[in-house]
């Protein structure tokens, strides 16, 4: 019988609830809707969700046994005691020889799967593996620190409420990045009494929509802002009141600000002074401001300044711990935390010396760290859930560092990238088989949790990442049943005498890294339906009454310990997604460091008292190219079937009317982009929403896939094979992918359909 089963969507962050139909063969979605009963979603989705049978049922190479490569480079099916036994013995090999710190971690989960990746650490500890990183090493890095330094706890915008809106750098209508996207900016446009301001180089959908589009010269966001934080303070527009009560560290900045050459920075932006000086007395004059800023700043020269900057801009106007501005939010999992360590201090990589972040080893340091001879050097990589070779800067580096790895193991879905370059593939269960959840909990004042129950079986031969976790841990001999069977016993007296003696388990460092192992084996098979995996939310749903005691009591789940068994009762059987926590918006002053702001980074204002001019070299790169742009039909390399695309199948390259038309080019006019890193061949759209002199190239094409016939498809360009590693933030090591500078050459004149 077919009924509507609740999942969710797994294409971005947001992972809105949906209902899947499953069709009468068990396995291929016949239809999908948005879940009503999602209580951050609501029913709504955008275009993508619809496809996601392409995830599950696409031709996507689907991994179903596991893989060992062989001598001759191709790969044999091995089963899988015999893949977790070499395996563990191979990693315990490249421990003794050179200390399990020499094997990376990378990954542990994508946009919709991160309960796989939160029993990882036990697997790193059981092979004494230290350094870690993930894609936020390469976003969010730069934000997180600055955060800290400034909270001591991350913040996050309540565009919802807003009366104004304010993008940097960030496209939400495509990209998503809060609930419910597209309403929610429909909304701010029609109602007269909210405008939303957009600093894009591209009059993006969302800058369409956009009161205020400043669209600047791509790379100037640090000048732009810089001149927006000096026109409050020239204009008197900050908000003193609120300063001398929330804030330290003002006049540090004040003199700064009061410097700024406004009118030049806004031509080297090239914006109009008018235009800025309006956009800023909007904003100034606001209720609340919400503000977010993405991959536009935070891949672009100047990075972690200008995540800075735009905090000042809407510090300085008051715009936090109120409805419609910023807050500090909970969560199940610590995402975005970091200790704020001035520059220079703080943990390191072990060669670079790279700033350690969030626990986070800069992804762009990573080849460094490879190919080398340095004796620290990492000799393995384990990898999970992610695609490195594809998503990391210079594709080509990155591969070089994969083969000269002693070992790589992978953990995947599909024969990606990099699960061609690996030693073992190990083949998991799609994100609709098995039980799996998101730590991406950033919602306010009522925050969601959605534990995913299985809508389809999974094929024999795949596992879902938890038991290969637990089996990895076992075959390196760190857990036996007699490490179990304390726990078990404890549990047959009830929850309660499992909490003490868990909490006995903790008090030993080095178990208690082995928790989720632990956890899996003992409580896991007690939760019924196959549920093993949610084992660790117990912990985390303890962890989170812990923290936030008077939100989760709020939420309905009292008080005290029982507190945290309600939590994850109610998680456990919520199918739908569940409030965690309900919050009121002054909570936040709460969760700050001393419960104030601190305004003054004194490394970063050095940096914005001394801006230099132009460094470009325009003869030689007459373009700047943005690689990797959120597109309507564009999710990281989560879809692989290129037939998931109703439009732009190719991948085209963006650039302005204007320059096509110098050039004599026409839409699907194929052209040579050449960059430092590398060239590519692709299709031209030429668009009047772009500035002269700016190309964009969509994220997630240049990925290849089997036809029916066996013959590998590769279909667009991948981006990273025209970036560089070391173009990077100087502060965090965040690649700056949104400005490569770039130089074209017509290829003929055939056009391709587009
Ligand atoms: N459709 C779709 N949605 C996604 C994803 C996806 O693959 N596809 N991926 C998800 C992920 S992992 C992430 S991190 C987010 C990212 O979400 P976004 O950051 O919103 O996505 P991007 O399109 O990479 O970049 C945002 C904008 O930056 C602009 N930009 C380029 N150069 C500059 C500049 O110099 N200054 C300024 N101010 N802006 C500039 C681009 O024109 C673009 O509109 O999206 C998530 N959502
Ligand atoms: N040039 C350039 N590069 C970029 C960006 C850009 O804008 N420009 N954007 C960057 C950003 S913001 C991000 S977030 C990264 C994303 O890059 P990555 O972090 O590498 O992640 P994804 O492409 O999302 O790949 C997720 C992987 O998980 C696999 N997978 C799917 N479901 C499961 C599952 O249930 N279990 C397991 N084990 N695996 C599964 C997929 O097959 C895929 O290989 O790309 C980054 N790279
Ligand atoms: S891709 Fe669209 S439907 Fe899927 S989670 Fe993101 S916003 Fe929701
Ligand atoms: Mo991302």
């Amino acid at each position: 019988m077919s009924e509507w089963r609740p999942t969710a969507c797994v294409l971005c962050e947001c992972n809105c609830g949906i209902q899947v139909l499953v069709g009468p063969d068990g396995r291929s979605f016949e239809k999908i809707r948005g879940d009503k009963l999602h209580p951050a979603s609501a029913g709504y989705t955008c275009n993508k969700a619809l496809q996601l049978d392409h995830y599950q049922n696409g031709r996507t190479g689907r991994l179903t046994a596991p893989l060992r490569r062989r001598p001759d480079g191709g790969f044999e099916e091995i089963d899988w005691d015999t893949a977790i036994s070499e395996i563990a013995a191979r990693l315990r090999e490249v421990g003794e020889r050179h200390g399990g710190e020499s094997i990376f971690y990378y990954g542990g989960g994508g946009q919709g799967n991160h309960l796989g990746g939160a029993y990882a650490p036990a697997t790193m500890a059981a092979f004494g593996m230290r350094y870690r990183s993930s894609a936020l090493a390469q976003e969010k890095t730069g934000e997180f620190w600055v955060g800290a330094r400034m909270f001591g706890h991350p913040v996050r915008a309540d565009v919802e409420h807003a009366e104004v809106a304010f993008f940097v750098g960030k496209n939400p209508y495509q990209s998503h990045g809060f609930p419910r996207a597209r309403t929610v900016l429909k909304e701010i446009s029609r109602d007269p009494n909210r405008s939303m301001i957009v600093l894009d180089p591209v009059r993006t959908e969302t800058a369409e929509l956009a009161d205020f589009h400043l669209q600047l010269r791509p790379g100037t966001d640090v000048y732009l802002l810089s001149a927006m934080a000096a026109i409050l303070v020239r204009d008197s527009l900050i908000d003193e009141v609120w300063l001398a009560e929330h804030a330290e560290g003002l006049d540090e900045v004040l003199a700064v600000l009061r410097a700024v050459p406004i009118e030049k920075y806004c031509a080297i932006a090239d914006v109009d002074l008018e235009l800025v000086t309006a956009a800023t007395r909007r904003l100034a004059a606001a209720e609340s401001v919400a503000a977010l800023e993405d991959l536009g700043v935070q891949m672009n020269r100047f990075s972690t300044v200008v995540s800075y900057i735009e905090k000042l801009v809407w510090l300085l106007t008051g715009n936090l711990g109120k409805p419609g501005t910023q807050y500090a939010f909970t969560g199940m999992a610590a995402i975005g935390h970091d200790r704020g360590h001035r520059a220079g201090e703080g943990p390191k990589s072990p060669v670079v010396g790279a700033p350690i972040i969030s626990g986070l080893v800069p992804c762009n340091v990573i080849t460094e760290e490879i190919l080398t001879d340095h004796p620290d050097r990492y000799r393995a990589m384990f990898i999970e859930s992610s695609n490195p070779v594809h998503s990391l800067a210079d594709s080509a580096r990155m591969r070089e560092a994969l083969e000269v790895l002693e070992l790589v193991v992978v953990i995947d879905v599909a024969m990606t990238e990099t699960a061609r370059l690996a030693d073992y593939v190990l083949p998991a269960a799609t994100q609709f088989e098995k039980y799996e959840a998101t730590f991406f909990n950033f919602d306010f004042p009522r925050n969601i949790f959605h534990l995913r129950h299985p809508v389809l079986s999974a094929p024999d031969g795949v596992l879902a990442e938890p038991e290969i976790h637990a089996r990895l841990v076992e075959a390196a001999g760190v857990l036996t049943e007699d490490d179990y069977a304390p726990l078990r016993a404890a549990l047959e007296q009830g929850r309660q005498a499992f909490a003490m003696a868990f909490l006995g388990v903790l008090a030993d460092r080095q178990r208690a890294k082995l928790a989720p192992v632990l956890l899996y084996r003992t409580l896991g098979p007690t939760l019924g339906n196959g549920a093993d995996a949610a084992a660790m939310l117990w912990a985390a749903a303890y962890n989170c009454a812990r923290k936030f005691p008077e939100s989760v009591e709020r939420a309905g789940y009292g008080t005290g310990l029982e507190a945290g068994e309600r939590l994850f009762e109610a998680i456990l059987t919520g199918e739908h997604g569940i409030v965690i926590t309900e919050d009121d918006y002054e909570v936040t002053w709460n969760r700050l460091r001393d419960n104030k702001v601190r305004l003054d980074i004194a490394e970063l204002l050095a940096v914005l008292a001394d801006l230099p001019e132009s460094d470009d070299d325009v003869d030689e790169w007459p373009f700047v190219l943005a690689a990797g742009e959120r597109r309507a039909f564009t999710a990281n390399t989560i879809v692989r079937d290129p037939r998931w695309r109703k439009r732009d199948s190719g991948g085209t390259l963006r650039m302005s009317s204007a320059d096509a038309e110098r050039l004599g080019l026409a839409v699907g006019d194929l052209v040579r982009v050449t960059t430092r890193g590398g060239s590519a061949e692709v299709p031209v759209e030429p668009s009047d929403r772009m500035r002269p002199g700016h190309l964009s190239l969509p994220n997630g094409f240049g990925l290849s896939v089997a036809d029916p016939d066996g013959i590998e498809i590769t279909t667009g360009v991948a981006p990273n094979e025209l970036t560089e590693f070391d173009s990077r933030d100087e502060w965090v090591g965040t690649p700056w992918h949104k400005y490569v500078p770039a130089r074209l050459d017509t290829v003929s004149a055939d056009s391709v359909p587009v």
